[in-house]
């Protein structure tokens, strides 16, 4: 089958708006890499996002860990996701029932759809879960990630759920934009993968992380986005790391390309 570009895919028909949007910045930065940006202080974020903002299509947040969380932080990390033309995923795994999901993602301390673009979920819910995000995130045009698979050893999301999972996401495509897996689990185009537990070198942490390598993802599993978190944020020249993982990816992208001519 043909491979298309994230460009080609990016005007596809049926394309969801943010969907879209991600393709044309993958695209215009040559980055198909999210920063996993997994810091306790607001500051220090804000920080990684301005001096990293050049090199991602995505910043990815835990917003529950930041020890400091205002609504002042979420805007000056809109006004950088503007300024350095990248997407804001937090990664809140929702996992409740639809009237819950609705709350969570809408209200409480954080606000999540007020300031991020993108969200996860998780399917065992079933697809109320989806429903209810997409009741609070649909009419703000913002997108959903399903947790199709894990990287971490041991994981439950494998096999039938998976499939599973893929369906639900068809059934509500005018929301779900995408997956997080390890290896492209749909053949529609529209739809984005993207893959965390990458670092440079294959391996894992204490407790149970498992890692891939940016060529092995995106050239042989046919993913479409690396999150990487410790692999920039451990080393010790962070901008030097995250530029050479943006390298790595795109070179294994434009190498799956050319495989498929
Ligand atoms: N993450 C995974 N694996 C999954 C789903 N999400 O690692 O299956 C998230 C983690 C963390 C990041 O919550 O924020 O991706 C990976 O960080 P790391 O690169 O430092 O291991």
């Amino acid at each position: 089958m043909e491979e298309l570009s994230y460009a080609n895919r990016a005007t596809l028909p049926n394309i969801h708006p943010l969907a879209s949007k991600l393709l044309k910045i993958m695209e215009e930065k040559k980055s198909n890499l999210s920063l996993s940006a997994d810091v306790t202080s607001s500051e220090e974020l804000l920080q990684l996002a301005d001096s990293l903002g050049p090199s991602i299509c995505m910043l990815k947040t835990h917003v529950d860990i930041l020890k400091d969380y205002t609504a002042a932080f979420s805007q000056k990390l809109q006004a950088l996701a503007e300024k350095h033309n990248f997407l804001i995923f937090e990664d809140r795994k929702f996992a409740d029932i639809g009237n819950t999901v609705k709350h969570q993602y809408e209200g409480g301390l954080y606000q999540i759809s007020s300031w991020s673009h993108i969200v996860n979920a998780h399917a065992v819910p079933g697809p109320g879960v989806v429903k209810g995000l997409s009741a609070v995130g649909k009419p703000l045009g913002r997108g959903c990630l399903l947790i199709a698979q894990m990287s971490s050893q041991g994981s439950l999301a494998t096999g039938e759920y998976t499939n599973a999972v893929l369906q639900m996401a068809e059934e509500q495509s005018d929301f779900v934009i995408g997956f997080i897996c390890g290896s492209k689990i749909s053949k529609r185009p529209e739809f984005i993968h993207m893959t965390p537990g990458v670092q440079m070198q294959a391996g894992g942490d204490v407790l149970g992380q498992q890692y891939s390598t940016p060529e092995e993802v995106l050239c042989n599993k046919g993913s479409d986005v690396i999150i990487v978190g410790r692999g920039i944020l451990e080393a010790p020249d962070r901008l030097k790391a995250a530029e050479s993982y943006r390298k790595s990816g795109w070179e294994a992208y434009t190498k799956r390309l050319g495989q498929c001519e």
